[in-house]
């Protein structure tokens, strides 16, 4: 009976070669019709890092070569409770060519191109310290409509695992 829900652990890797940056236009599922980066959930087992890679691997047919983690970002969902937490790695380098899968239709974006609205509202916040290659930590919460009712957002030195 209790509406608490556990947090779910969800990966995200954008790749970023200045001064440009690969999106995925999500075809299905969560976040559809918006243009995001490449991740979900874990696999039993799995490390975040290794997630992270395997998910880059089948949504955009590319492998991480280099990735470094840059962010964790917690949503909390106020219409049915859910509770994620992100980890958001850069990609450095990679071999393979972008690929459509039947999840995500990549496309690169010069930096100064952005396609904020159509991306998860969140994205305008945290997105131009990704850019910057700061570490952050942030908390958003979210009514009707994906709109953002409350957040916080901070740079840090550390990103300790699973904080
Ligand atoms: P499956 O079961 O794999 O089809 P799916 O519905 O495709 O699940 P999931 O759970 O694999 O989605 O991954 C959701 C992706 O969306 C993750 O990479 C994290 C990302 N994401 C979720 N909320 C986000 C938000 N508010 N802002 C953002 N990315 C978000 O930029």
């Amino acid at each position: 009976m209790s509406s608490n829900k556990s947090k779910k652990l969800l990966t995200l890797c954008l790749i970023y070669e200045h001064p440009r940056i690969l999106f995925g236009m999500k075809k299905r599922g969560f976040g559809a019709g918006r243009w995001n980066g490449f991740g979900g959930k874990l696999n039993e087992g799995e490390t975040v890092e290794k997630g992270a890679k395997r998910e880059l691997q089948e949504e955009a047919g590319v492998t991480a070569t280099e990735m470094e983690k840059r962010g964790i970002l917690e949503f909390e969902f106020q219409t049915n409770g859910d509770i994620f937490e992100v980890h958001v790695f850069r990609v450095k380098s990679f071999t393979g060519t972008p690929t459509e899968s039947e999840e995500m239709k990549p496309q690169w974006f010069d930096v100064a191109d952005i396609p904020y609205d159509a991306m998860w509202p969140d994205d305008r916040f945290w997105l131009p310290l990704f850019l910057k290659d700061k570490k952050f930590k942030g908390k958003f919460l979210f009514g009707e409509n994906d709109a953002i009712v409350e957040h916080e957002l901070s740079e840090i030195e550390n990103l300790e695992e699973g904080a």
